[in-house]
């Protein structure tokens, strides 16, 4: 592992997906961030999300530059460490049709997962017709996922980090923490998230709420 660099850190959640992403990706590539904590997700100040119009996290900080998104962040941490965008599978090195579709599959997922968890366990909202399709529409990801996992992982470079393998395993570690789903009947997509889930990246990120500091929590 380097020395911690200067001025760079992770603005977002332990409890985010997405976050969990960059995160992991920095330690595969050994580029030592800390996370800068966001505690209020309903937050409607872009200054909550580093300046990030959507009011979406995470966000990466170097020096004086802020990049959006995890995919921003990802690429601009693999700038940091030696060799570190030839190290990376990134989406655009996709050029089959199936490695092309699993990317589009777990980026769905992935923000699938932001609606339904909004949706039912944030808002508590009951469900709908638009939550209903969103929910189907995972679960019709984790299972094209799950069929397809062994040639997915047949055709992905081996000497190289999968942005989708780090993608599809935040996911998958996300549906127990936030929204429990059966994958009882998806071996491939179990197997997996085990096997991933040793990583040492994976093992250093574990899914947990950012407790704000006493004063925040108590104004
Ligand atoms: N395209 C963005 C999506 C980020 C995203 O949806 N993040 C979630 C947290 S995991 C979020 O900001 N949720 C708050 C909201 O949707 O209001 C990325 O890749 O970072």
């Amino acid at each position: 592992m380097s020395a911690p660099l200067p001025h760079v850190e992770i603005i977002g959640r332990q409890s985010s997906h997405y976050t969990r992403v960059a995160r992991m990706l920095a330690l595969e590539l050994g580029v030592e961030v800390p996370l800068a904590p966001i505690f209020d997700l309903m937050s409607t100040d872009p200054g909550t999300y580093a300046g990030n119009p959507a009011l979406k996290l995470p966000s990466l900080r170097v020096g004086d530059e802020m990049v959006w998104g995890s995919q921003n962040a990802c690429r601009q941490l693999a700038r940091l460490a030696v060799g570190g965008e030839e190290r990376v599978y990134w989406p655009e090195n996709a050029h089959g049709s199936l490695l092309m579709n699993a990317h589009e599959i777990v980026a769905h997922a992935m923000s699938a997962q932001v609606e339904v968890v909004f949706h039912e366990v944030v808002s508590k909202r009951p469900p709908d017709a638009t939550s209903r399709k969103r929910r189907e529409s995972l679960i019709n990801c984790l299972g094209w996922l799950d069929t397809h996992l062994d040639e997915i992982h047949a055709q992905l470079p081996h000497d190289r980090i999968a942005l989708l393998d780090l993608m599809l395993f935040c996911l998958l570690e996300h549906l127990p923490f936030r929204n429990p789903i059966d994958l009882s009947g998806m071996p491939r997509l179990t197997t997996f998230v085990t096997s991933f889930g040793a990583r040492a990246s994976a093992q250093a990120t574990p899914y947990r709420f950012d407790a704000p500091p006493p004063e925040a929590a108590n104004p």
